[in-house]
């Protein structure tokens, strides 16, 4: 038969990657579209199709034999590649689920609860996975929670000492748009590129992505860029940028020997630094060599850093010449004394007197996330919310290994001292720690101490196989809600596309029918089903919005399939007002001004971080007594294709693969130095574990670097190497960037890499568990 093929029904929908649609037909999402509103759709949306229906869904409610046989538990065999799940009816794996709470807060109290629950789960505002666990856990007595992100950890804690809290907010969340910088900016220096694969992202999803086009147009209009990084590719071909290759983690010795330019070529705008900052002259004393005998010039950085001393020169000259933002990408610090590079790109902003000016400055986040640059969001987004939790108890969300296996013992976390909490259930929804976090060989042994670990997910994961009950959710293309991320041009109705994957339930159902066996459903649910809960949020957002924003009401809404969001805020100059008068705009520091050294963090006494930017070495580096055994430097940086470890399984994830198993990028000499070959299945390792993953040579990545992106699927099923599919955290080092943020330094680390002679393991990843009926 001739004509057009029947592609089925389209229904709008919205992920972290972008909105777009899914075709249906039968009941089965075939295909996508991209929204035609979208300039640049990204190639994510092409996972969707295979994700949806993947044999990796869980279907029904499931609990390990071992749990249900032995009772709750430590149990060093949770998550053991051949472990046994038992197939249970909805009410039998609730009352189970809802006991176990009770046991656990009537024995332990609610801190032996650990509800932290990090992860970027889903696009949705109501749907939204961690709220939901949180709402319920405080409707029940409170739970350990975990505080800052991997994202951009260190900066949260850092910031506010520098610039205060407000400061960082707008650094954070309120940046100048991309148009602001083609009208003002001269120079774009940014630490860790501009990734545009990155901006496909934004947390809660984006109506358009206009990162790319924000890019391109400010090069067009005559901004300059400049990309400190080890991948050429870091930052687009076309913007013409000039690629410095840098050493990964050599950052902050750069940013100080840009300083020590403008200070001995008598560049520095001392009256900028005298009206708004505290503490410039310490740091000119460290940077000049006069406190430890080194002077911080370029030729000390080159040998750091493996950037010629005359570029560097050449390059502080230039940033003094014009309006110059410097930014430092969320990677720099996702790094040892990941705190380091943010307060020295904030000082050099500083010394070179950019700061307050549009377009100049200091920014950490372009290229990070596709938002970042596109507007803000004056009111807050539609949100489910929270309540209150009553127990005090947290950790540093990076600290998760630690916690659970040391508990009682003291940490150092923004110059307070606390304690890990003993934690009997760890409850998990919307997040995959064994993605997300590093040393997995480590985090399997912490997740053998608690007595049970409850997962909600869409799909068997490695992190629902470390589970003892399992309950399966929908994803949502199977439940209606709406999107937007802050700054975000359009509030989107996201409609129910496809039934439920078997007896796949919302999150929101689980916990309520958690609730009902815990005499909380009442508070939780307060009388509304989830329908009635989208109307009640939107019109209590519509209400803040003012009866000026002339916004639909809910069934208006509802039937258009979206409204504008008011209020966006599109321009803004970073710490305007406060340049513009710091006496009467002072930040929210002790001083009231940018503090360039800090009082507050130098009495914290920490000595990786102490009271100004200072360059401190880390371990892990190459030239350190480590590098002789593991020579290279491994980025583990975030995937081209997808999102962290969602949708691995789909189309567009797969189609990167190389021999089945997650892209390495080497440079060739460094391959040729170990006779591999492109295509070669490999082996990276060090002391702490070893992965496999399928050789690409690239001359686009600095020698002594191999780039290891994160989210294939977590495959401890072969014996002779930690994960069989290539996740880098099954090499990264499980430690904090310093005493103070305690972020996530997962993005650095030292490996050894060698081509995998033999027969390699057959990747078991996407193989679901065995599941067997309940016997009667
Ligand atoms: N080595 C290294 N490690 C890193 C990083 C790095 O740079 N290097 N980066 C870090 C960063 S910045 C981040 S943000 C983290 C990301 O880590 P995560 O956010 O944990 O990664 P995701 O794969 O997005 O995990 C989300 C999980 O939620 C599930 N999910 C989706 N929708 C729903 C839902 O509606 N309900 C429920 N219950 N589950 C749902 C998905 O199936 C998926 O398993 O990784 C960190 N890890
Ligand atoms: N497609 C896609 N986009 C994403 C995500 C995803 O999973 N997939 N995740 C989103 C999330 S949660 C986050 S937090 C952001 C993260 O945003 P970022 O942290 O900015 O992203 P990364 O890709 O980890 O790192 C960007 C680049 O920094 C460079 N780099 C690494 N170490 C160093 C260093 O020491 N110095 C310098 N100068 N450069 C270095 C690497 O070459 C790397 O490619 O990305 C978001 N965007
Ligand atoms: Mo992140």
């Amino acid at each position: 038969m001739a004509g057009k093929p029947d592609r089925g029904a389209a229904y709008p929908t919205s992920a972290h990657w972008g909105s777009f649609e899914v075709l249906v037909r039968d009941g089965r999402v075939v295909g996508v579209r991209p929204d035609p509103a979208d300039p640049a759709p990204s190639p994510l949306i092409e996972n969707t199709p295979d994700a949806q229906h993947h044999p990796t869904r869980v279907d029904r409610p499931v609990a390990r034999r071992r749990w249900l046989e032995r009772g709750p538990g430590p149990d060093p065999r949770r998550g053991a590649p051949d472990d046994e799940y038992v197939a249970l009816d909805w009410d039998t794996a609730l009352d189970l689920v809802a006991a176990e709470l009770d046991r656990v807060r009537r024995d332990h109290g609610n801190a032996a609860v650990f509800g932290g629950s990090y992860g970027w789960a889903s696009a949705g505002r109501f749907h939204h996975a961690q709220s939901q666990l949180h709402r319920f856990l405080n409707t029940i007595g409170g739970y350990t929670r975990s505080v800052t992100t991997y994202s951009h950890g260190a900066a949260e804690v850092l910031l506010p000492h520098v610039v205060g809290a407000a400061g960082t907010r707008d650094l954070l969340y309120r940046p100048p748009t991309w148009e602001a910088i083609a009208e003002h900016t001269d120079l774009l220096v940014s630490f860790g590129g501009l990734r545009v694969s990155n901006t496909w992202v934004s947390s809660g999803g984006r109506a358009a992505n206009t990162a790319e086009g924000g890019m391109r147009e400010a090069a067009r209009r005559g901004t300059e860029f400049v990309s400190v990084s080890p991948l050429r590719d870091d930052t687009a071909a076309e913007l013409g940028a000039r690629w410095v290759s840098a050493a990964p983690g050599t950052d902050t010795a750069i940013l100080l020997s840009l300083i020590h330019v403008l200070l001995v070529e008598d560049l520095a705008d001392t009256a900028f630094l005298d009206r708004c900052t505290v503490g410039w002259r310490r740091l000119r004393d460290y940077v000049l060599g006069r406190t430890d005998g080194t002077p911080k010039s370029p030729e000390w950085a080159a040998a750091l850093s493996g950037v010629a001393a005359a570029e560097l020169r050449d390059l502080a000259r230039r940033m003094a010449r014009g309006r110059t933002l410097v930014n430092v990408g969320w990677s720099v610090q996702r790094a040892r004394y990941g705190e380091q590079p943010l307060w020295a790109g904030i000082a050099l902003a500083a010394f070179l007197g950019q700061i307050g000016l549009p377009g100049g400055g200091f920014a950490t986040g372009y290229g990070s996330m596709g938002n970042y640059g596109g507007g803000s969001t004056r009111l807050a987004l539609p949100r489910l919310p929270q309540g209150r939790n009553p127990v005090d108890s947290l950790i540093p969300v990076a600290r998760i290994a630690d916690m659970l296996l040391h508990p009682g013992e003291p940490f150092d976390f923004d110059g307070r001292r606390l304690r890990y909490p003993d934690v009997r259930l760890v409850y998990w929804a919307g997040g995959n720690p064994f993605h997300h976090h590093q040393d997995l060989a480590r985090l399997r042994r912490a997740f053998a101490r608690p007595d049970t670990v409850v997962v909600n997910e869409t799909h068997w994961t490695a992190t629902a196989r470390h589970a003892d009950v399992v309950f399966p959710v929908t994803t949502t293309l199977e439940r209606e809600d709406f999107a937007a991320s802050n700054g975000d041009l359009r509030l989107r109705v996201m409609r129910r596309a496809v039934p439920p994957h078997g007896a796949a339930r919302d999150d929101y159902a689980v916990f309520t029918g958690l609730a009902e066996r815990l005499g909380a459903a009442g508070e939780f649910t307060e009388g509304r089903d989830a329908r009635q809960w989208l109307r009640h949020l939107y019109e209590e957002w519509r209400g803040r919005q003012g009866p000026e924003a002339g916004l639909p009401d809910f069934d208006g809404f509802w039937a258009d399939g979206g409204v504008d969001i008011p209020h966006r805020v599109a321009d803004t100059t970073l710490f305007g007002g406060f340049r513009a008068d710091p006496e009467a705009a002072p930040l929210g520091t002790p001083s009231g001004r940018i503090e360039l050294y800090s009082e507050t963090v130098a009495e914290f006494g920490y000595p990786d971080c102490p009271g100004h930017p200072v360059w401190l070495d880390p371990p892990e580096r190459p030239g350190t007594e480590l590098a002789r055994r593991w020579p290279l430097t491994l980025v583990a940086n975030q995937p081209r294709d997808r999102l962290h470890s969602q949708q691995d399984m789909g189309a567009h994830s797969r189609a990167g693969k190389v021999a089945g198993r997650a892209p390495v990028r080497l440079h060739p000499d460094d391959a040729a130095a170990r006779g591999i070959a492109d295509g070669d299945v490999v082996r990276l390792f060090n002391d702490r574990g070893s992965c496999l993953a399928g050789a690409v040579l690239d001359d686009g990545v600095r020698p002594g670097v191999v780039q290891l992106s994160t989210g294939a699927w977590f495959d401890p099923s072969a014996p002779e190497v930690t994960c069989a599919h290539g996740n880098p955290n099954a090499v990264t080092a499980d430690v904090g960037t310093s005493r103070l943020a305690q972020g996530c330094t997962g993005q650095l680390s030292l490996v050894q890499v060698e081509r995998f002679d033999g027969v390699p393991p057959p990747v078991r990843a996407f193989v679901p568990p065995r599941i067997v009926e309940r016997a009667r």
